[in-house]
């Protein structure tokens, strides 16, 4: 009888838990997911693996938090900034320095600023200009709305800025959510430095990262993350303010991009789906399932497994690739920039950048 009572009190307890976690899933999902469109599996086939970003020189090793973008001035001092709240420089002499502190463990991209100092995307404050002088903010508002999630940013040779906005939703610890959610929520801002006056160029994009300038400026590339490619937004010419595909079904998703000297392109993609969990994002459901059990999204998401860049040409095709198929020695690269014959590589998931020779 005593039995028989336990067995019934058990099933009754499972099948209350069960509901209340239904009525959670349901009623209290933190997103409204649409479906996502991957990319086919020939578009990461058509990319074996070479393991070069094995290769690559470690600087700052220890002393460099996560770095999520690299820029260098004119003199050849290559910044970033770091989870610590610290934008720290290398001198040409090889030394590291603390240069300036902002907090928080929140910057993103950078860009260098030609009058000096520089560019500093914020996903807490916003745009933000760090000098010797120290920090102010530059955008913090567009449309009466507060920007969240600043992620990167380019100067034009007239002074004005672009930079994206990656969600209007979601914040940087809630980026996988973004994801799940799988809509437009993101941004390309305009910040005029002669009015002070932040506008929005571009809206409905679909996790805007990456943005940099073509050589001489008659476009502008802005990579969409969740939809595996990169925009082109013509600045100049007969398309002005038009928007078209400058690349697509890249073989992973797309985060910083920047020019090189030669009018290509470099860019960090993100394996932010691993084959095995391409499933959750063809189902609503599963990925309510996801989004309501946090750990779960540690299951699903694979940007520390590889590291994968690409070298792109002005016209959109692909040039070559290196890669680290197995995150070995770098995972979670972000950014790749060429500089005097060098990539320097950044990551969320390295105490270093890598440098790696290209000749
Ligand atoms: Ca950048
Ligand atoms: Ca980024």
């Amino acid at each position: 009888m005593a039995i028989c009572r336990l067995l019934q009190f058990c099933c009754v307890f499972s099948l209350g838990y069960l509901l209340a976690t239904i009525v959670q899933i349901i009623f209290f999902s933190p997103i409204s997911p649409n479906t996502l469109y991957i990319p086919p599996a020939s578009s990461v086939a058509a990319f074996p693996a070479n393991k070069k970003l094995q290769s690559v020189i470690k600087l700052g090793e220890g002393f460099l938090e996560n770095p999520e973008d690299v820029s260098v001035d004119e003199n050849g001092v290559l910044y970033t900034a770091t989870r610590d709240g610290w934008v720290k420089r290398l001198h040409r002499n090889g030394s590291w320095e603390n240069w300036k502190r902002v907090g928080g463990d929140t910057l993103l991209g950078i860009a260098t600023a030609k009058d000096g100092g520089i560019f500093v995307c914020d996903t807490e404050k916003g745009l933000l200009k760090v000098t010797d002088e120290g920090v102010s903010v530059l955008a913090s508002h567009v449309d009466g709305a507060k920007i969240r999630f600043a992620d990167d940013v380019i100067e034009a040779s007239d002074g004005n800025l672009y930079f994206s906005v990656a969600s209007t939703k979601f914040g940087l610890h809630e980026w996988y959510l973004d994801l799940l959610e799988a809509k437009p929520n993101g941004q390309l801002l305009k910040y005029d430095p002669s009015t002070k006056q932040t506008s929005v160029v571009l809206d409905n994009l679909c996790f805007a990262n990456g943005v940099a300038l073509s050589k001489d400026e008659d476009f502008l590339v802005v990579c969409e993350t969740w939809k595996f490619r990169c925009l082109k937004y013509w600045l100049k010419g007969e398309k002005v303010g038009e928007t078209e595909i400058f690349v697509e079904n890249l073989p992973g998703g797309p985060d910083n991009i920047n020019l090189a000297g030669d009018g290509s392109f470099w860019i960090a993609l993100l394996k932010i789906i691993p084959e095995r969990w391409a499933f959750v994002h063809g189902s609503k459901a599963a990925k309510h399932v996801v989004a309501s059990f946090p750990k779960l999204i540690g299951f699903v998401n694979g940007v520390k497994e590889n590291a994968l860049v690409v070298n792109v040409a002005p016209d959109g095709g692909i040039i070559r690739w290196f890669d680290d198929p197995n995150g070995a020695v770098m995972s979670f690269v972000t950014n790749a920039l060429e500089f005097e014959d060098h990539l320097y590589l950044a990551s969320l998931n390295s105490n270093f950048v890598g440098k790696l020779p290209l000749k």
